[in-house]
């Protein structure tokens, strides 16, 4: 089981590497560690585990944040349409997106920061992804508000990304450009 002790923080350097992508299909290793990764992000949104484990909650979890530099991530959110988006995922790709953008008005945090980082994030409102599911078969997303920004962050650690890359400088809460509001 995954706990805070796994996840790496920010100024370990796995966290600004670009992962491997993962050899299909993935070996029962690989599938180990995006199953565990997926058990994280849900434990966190049960308070019970959580009070007892001590976790921080989240909405996804990318492999190079428990120091596993490969291509792979869970979600595991609900959205503002009570609609349940579970995506345990190799090799994904965004293989298009909206010109407009989105921002959650409330920032972004990230479980590899220890500190609230604030102001605004701009990420596609609609992404397209493939990518592969846990049994190798290849999927393809259509994906928007929080569900599109979870992706999309998580898609960045594997990048060696992380959200406050993106955020002004001068003016965090700068208006990004072309972009809507998004209320979590
Ligand atoms: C706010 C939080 C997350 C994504 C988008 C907006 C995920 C937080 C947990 N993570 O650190 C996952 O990488
Ligand atoms: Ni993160």
């Amino acid at each position: 089981m995954i706990t805070m002790k796994d996840i790496i923080r920010d100024g370990h350097p796995t966290l600004r590497k670009v992962a491997q992508e993962v050899v299909l299909p993935p070996s029962e290793e690989d599938k180990k560690v995006l199953k565990s990764l997926l058990q994280y992000i849900k434990n966190s949104q049960d308070p019970e585990i959580l009070e007892k484990h001590g976790l921080r909650p989240g909405i996804g979890l990318a492999a190079p944040q428990i120091n596993v530099s490969k291509r792979m991530f869970a979600v595991h959110l609900e959205d503002g349409s009570d609609r349940i988006h579970s995506y345990a995922l190799f090799n994904p790709k965004i293989v298009s997106h909206s010109v407009e953008k989105s921002y959650l008005t409330s920032g972004e945090g990230c479980l590899s920061v220890d500190e609230n980082i604030p102001g605004y994030v701009p990420r596609y409102s609609r992404v397209t992804i493939k990518a592969f599911d846990l049994d190798g078969q290849p999927v393809k997303l259509r994906l928007k508000g929080l569900a599109a920004i979870a992706v999309q962050h998580e898609l960045d650690h594997l990048n060696g990304i992380m959200f406050y890359d993106y955020i002004n400088q001068r003016d965090p809460y700068l208006e990004p450009a072309n972009a809507s509001p998004l209320d979590r």
